[in-house]
This record gives structure tokens, sequence and C-alpha cells, in this order.
């Protein structure tokens, strides 16, 4: 097409965009941004939080934001510069802060939500009346829509990395929350219900069921359960681009352990160089020891022992252990939505 029959076709488009808008119809405007790329170009970005700074800005946030009854939760929200609020843009990460005798009130919300322990002891979190301590590097679920509320007895100031997947759960306009009245939700007499059933992981009631809405029955994954089966596959040969990783599943079919949202835990050698490789579907990264490097797209991330990091979708990626010891990584995505709605790709190195 000429350049003329090109702009006659853009003014024309202009003049109908006008008379269309009252009956709240579009055509494609010149300036309007391509309705496909050939590949994604996400505006999430790739992030590194370093623990150096997130350390001080936690014991700020201790100290100056009130944790009321019924109030939002005491969180630092680990925020993406590309995105208008989030951590990726599926879901948030924040780290929590709770205070010795503080309590979380309880509520509950369509959003699914995990935490995974940073750092103290003598917090409890009950799930729908199921009370579990939290110890570091404990994983803990509240499936969508279950009560949930914290309350730590402990002397320390308690701090867990809370995972959900809100910026999903609004664009799918799903939102529902609800506070509990009474503040606290009553507990059942018998602790760690789901973990007494499904925490061998290998073994369960006949018969057992999911909860409600199909969620997985198991609540909590603890560390020494996840250290002990990273050691035992740490006998096998390595991965090359991951090393040694595991990931948390549902007991009951083998699935993810969430339906939006899936963690690893992730040992890389000393000495591991992992290979390049890129996917769709977002992730984000806590180093709970050990020290090494992620090249993401143009950046290096040079990370040690509390630091953070997201990878972006579609971006070139591969870890590194720089340090003399071993480093272990633990990890939350999004794939099992890209791979239950088709939309998961990946491209290797
Ligand atoms: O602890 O229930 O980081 O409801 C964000 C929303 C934590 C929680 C967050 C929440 C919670
Ligand atoms: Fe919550």
């Amino acid at each position: 097409m000429s350049d003329e029959l090109i702009g006659q076709d853009a003014d024309r488009r202009r003049a109908l965009k006008q008379d269309l808008a009252k009956y709240h119809c579009r055509v494609h405007q010149p300036d309007d941004p391509p309705l496909f790329t050939r590949s994604p170009q996400p505006a999430t970005q790739s992030v590194h939080w370093r623990w150096e700074d997130l350390c001080p800005l936690l014991e700020r946030i201790g100290q100056e934001v009130d944790l009321t009854a019924g109030g939002p939760r005491r969180t630092l929200r680990l925020h993406n510069p590309g995105l208008p609020r989030g951590t990726t843009n599926t879901f948030w990460a924040s780290i929590q802060v709770i205070l010795p005798g503080e309590v979380a009130t309880a509520h509950r919300h369509t959003a699914n939500a995990l935490r995974f322990i940073m750092q103290g002891e003598g917090a409890w979190t009950t799930v729908d009346g199921e009370c579990y301590p939290m110890r570091t590097g404990d994983l803990v679920l509240t499936p969508s829509w279950a009560w949930h509320d914290h309350v730590h007895r402990g002397d320390q100031p308690m701090i867990w990395l809370d995972v959900l997947d809100i910026s999903l759960m609004q664009a799918l306009e799903a939102t529902f929350f609800e506070p509990y009245t009474d503040g606290l939700q009553p507990v059942d007499t018998m602790p760690d219900r789901s973990w007494r059933q499904f925490g061998s992981g290998l073994m369960m009631p006949p018969g057992a069921q999911p909860r409600a809405g199909g969620a997985n029955p198991l609540l909590a994954y603890p560390f020494d359960m996840a250290e002990k089966a990273i050691a035992a596959a740490a006998g096998m040969p390595g991965d090359a681009y991951d090393d040694v990783a595991l990931e948390y599943r549902n007991p009951l079919g083998g699935g993810p352990a969430m339906p939006t949202l899936a963690m690893r835990m992730q040992l890389l050698r000393s000495g591991f160089v992992g290979r390049k490789r890129r996917h769709t579907g977002s992730k984000l990264y806590y180093v709970m020891r050990g020290e090494g490097a992620t090249s993401v797209g143009d950046q290096r991330f040079a990370w040690c022992a509390g630091d953070l990091f997201t990878v972006a979708p579609w971006d070139w990626h591969a870890h590194e252990n720089t340090g003399g010891q071993d480093a272990l990584l633990w990890q939350v995505n999004d794939l099992p939505v890209l791979k239950s709605l088709g939309y998961f790709r990946e491209e290797l190195a």
C-alpha cells in the first residue's frame, strides 16, 4: 500500500473512533499498540532486593507501622517498578513483620496465599482451625477462602515471606474478602491435623479427599522434611539448569501445592554453573544460604543469604554458585497457571 492510501485509512480510522465511541465500539487506531508481538514484551521487570537493604527497612516498619485488629498486615511489599502494583504480573510478595505478643486477626480472601518463614520462632498460624507452629524454612499454605490468623508468642520479631496471587485474582475480578468478627478463630484441639494425615507424602488416609474447591489437603511443609528430601536428591546427578531442585507437591494427585502457585527448594552445589533458559511465567527466589549469581537478561544479580529476586516472563536466566559452600534457594512461581491454560513455553540455550 502506498503512503497515501495508508494515510487515508488512518484518517478514516480516526474519524470512526469518534462515531463509534458512543456505541462503546472501536476499530484499531494507528497509535494503538500492536495486538500481538512475536514474543512476550513484559512490563514486569527482573528485580533484585538485597538483604542488607531490606533488614533496616523491616526494623523500621516494625517500629513505625501499627498492626491493628481488623486492619491490614504489617508488610514490606516487594514492588516491581515496571508494574503499577505487585511483585510480578500475577503475584504479590511481601515480608510480614510480627512482634512478640502481637496478633494478626483472622480473615479470609479468595486470593491463594502462602508463607515461607524467613526468621524467628514462636509464632503460630491458624488455618481453618488448624494450628501450625512457624519455624525458619517452613512453608505454610492458606488456600483460597480459608480463615487465617497469626499469633506471636516468642520473644524476638518474626518475619516471613507472604506470596498471594493478588494480581491474577484482580485481573479476573474475583476479589472477595471477609473479616472474622471475633479477632481470632477457635483452634482445633488436635494441632497439625493435615500434617498428621498427609505429611509423609507417601501414605494417607484411604479415601482421602481434597479440601473445598479441590484444594490441597496438606497445609504445611516443614523445613526439616524439605532439607532431607533435597539431601537425598543431591545423591543423584544434577540438572544442567537447576542442579538439585524439588517441587512441593499436592499429595493428592501430585500436582502443584497450590492451583496458581508452585514452590521449589533448590540446591546449587559449590562450583555449579548453570545453563541459560527462558520461559513464560514469572518467579521469585529467596536465598536461604550461600552465595552466587544469577544472570537475568542483561543484568547480573550477585546474591547472598536473605536476598530476593524476580525473573520476569521470558527473560533469559542462568544461576551459578560463586561461593565455597552449597547455596540453598527457595522459589515460588506462577507456572501452574501458564501450564494449565496452555500458555507455557520454554526455550533452552
Ligand atoms: O497474612 O493474611 O502479605 O491477608 C497480604 C494479605 C499477608 C495475611 C499479606 C494478607 C496477609
Ligand atoms: Fe490474609
